[in-house]
C-alpha cells in the first residue's frame, strides 16, 4: 500500500539518521521529496540518489535551520521543483551533551536556535505554503521521549524537545481550520550520529538498552513507519497527537 502516492514531502536535516530514513521511506510510499541539509553534501547527494533509484524525484537544499531565511528558501525551492508542499517533516536537531552547571552560553543558545527556533520558522513557512494551496496538509515534528523526561547532560536540549512537542499542539489548533494536521513523534534512543559519542560509553549504552522492553536500541528506520503514518491519510483524524517510538522505554519504570 502506497501511503504518500503523488505527494510532495519536505524533510529537514535529512542527509543522515532519522531524517534520511523518513525521506527515503516517503519515496518508497510514492512521494517526491525535498530535503534540507546543513553541510554534508555527500550525504545529501546519496539520499537524492536513493530516492531517484526508487523512481521518485528529489532535490537537496543546503541551509542552516537556525536562520529564519532558510525556511523561506527551502519551501520556495521545493515549490519551484515540485509545485507544492503536502507534508512537512521537521527533523533537524542537535544535542551537544554537556553538564548543567557550566553549560556554555553559546551551546545553550545554539541548541535553542537550531532545535526550537528552527522548528518554529520552518513549520510556519510550510504552513503558509499549505494555507495558500488551500487543500490541507500534514506536519510531523521529530520531538523526543526527552520532551517528557529529563537528562543530566541535556538540560539545554530537553526544553527544546518539549517546545517542539508543544508547538505541534498549538499549531494543530491554529491550522485545524485549514485542514492541516500537526503531530509529533517522540523517539526513544535511536542509534545515529547525534549520540554516537555519548553511547561510546559502554556502561551508558548498556543502561539505555536495558530500559527498553523490546530489547534493543532503535534504528533510524524504526521512525520511518510512524512518521509516514502520521503524514498519510490513514491518520486523517489525528492532530495534536504525540506518538512515542521508543520500544517501550518511557513506560518502563519497574
Ligand atoms: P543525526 O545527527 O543523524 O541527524 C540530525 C540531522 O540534523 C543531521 O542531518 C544534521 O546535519 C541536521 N542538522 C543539524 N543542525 C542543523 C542545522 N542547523 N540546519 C540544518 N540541519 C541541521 O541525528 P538523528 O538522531 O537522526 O536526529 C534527528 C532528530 O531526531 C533530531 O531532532 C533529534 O533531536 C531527534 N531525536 C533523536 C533521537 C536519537 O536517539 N537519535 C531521539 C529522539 C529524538
Ligand atoms: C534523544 C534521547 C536519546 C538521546 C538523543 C540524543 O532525545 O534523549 O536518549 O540519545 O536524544
Amino acid at each position: 500500500m502506497m501511503l504518500l502516492d503523488g505527494k510532495v514531502v519536505l524533510v529537514t536535516g535529512a542527509s543522515a539518521g532519522i531524517g534520511r530514513a523518513a525521506a527515503i521511506g516517503a519515496a518508497r510510499h510514492g512521494a517526491d521529496v525535498a530535503i534540507n541539509f546543513a553541510r554534508d553534501q555527500a550525504g545529501a547527494d546519496d539520499v537524492v540518489a536513493a530516492i531517484e533509484a526508487l523512481g521518485r524525484r528529489a532535490i537537496a537544499v543546503q541551509g542552516d535551520v537556525a536562520d529564519p531565511e532558510t525556511a523561506r528558501d527551502f519551501i520556495a525551492k521545493a515549490v519551484d521543483a515540485f509545485g507544492r508542499t503536502d507534508v512537512f517533516v521537521n527533523n533537524a536537531g542537535i544535542c551537544p551533551f554537556h553538564a548543567f552547571l557550566d553549560m556554555p552560553v553559546e551551546t545553550f543558545e545554539r541548541t535553542m536556535r537550531v532545535n526550537l527556533h528552527g522548528a518554529y520558522f520552518m513549520v510556519q513557512a510550510a504552513a503558509n505554503q499549505m494555507v495558500q494551496q488551500g487543500d490541507g496538509g500534514a506536519i510531523v515534528a521529530v520531538s523526543s521521549i526527552s520532551a517528557l523526561v529529563g537528562g543530566e547532560f541535556q538540560t539545554h536540549y530537553t526544553p527544546t524537545k518539549a517546545g517542539v512537542h508543544s508547538l505541534m499542539q498549538s499549531a494543530a489548533i491554529a491550522l485545524g481550520r485549514h485542514g492541516i494536521r500537526c503531530n509529533s513523534v517522540l523517539p526513544g534512543t535511536i542509534l545515529t550520529d547525534i549520540n554516537k559519542d555519548d553511547l561510546a560509553d559502554a556502561d551508558k549504552r548498556a543502561r539505555m538498552a536495558a530500559r527498553v522492553p523490546l530489547g534493543r536500541l532503535g534504528e533510524p528506520d524504526d521512525l520511518a513507519g510512524p512518521i509516514i503514518f502520521l503524514a498519510s491519510d490513514l491518520a486523517r483524524y489525528v492532530t495534536g497527537a504525540a506518538l512515542l517510538v521508543d520500544g517501550g522505554a518511557f513506560v518502563n519504570l519497574q
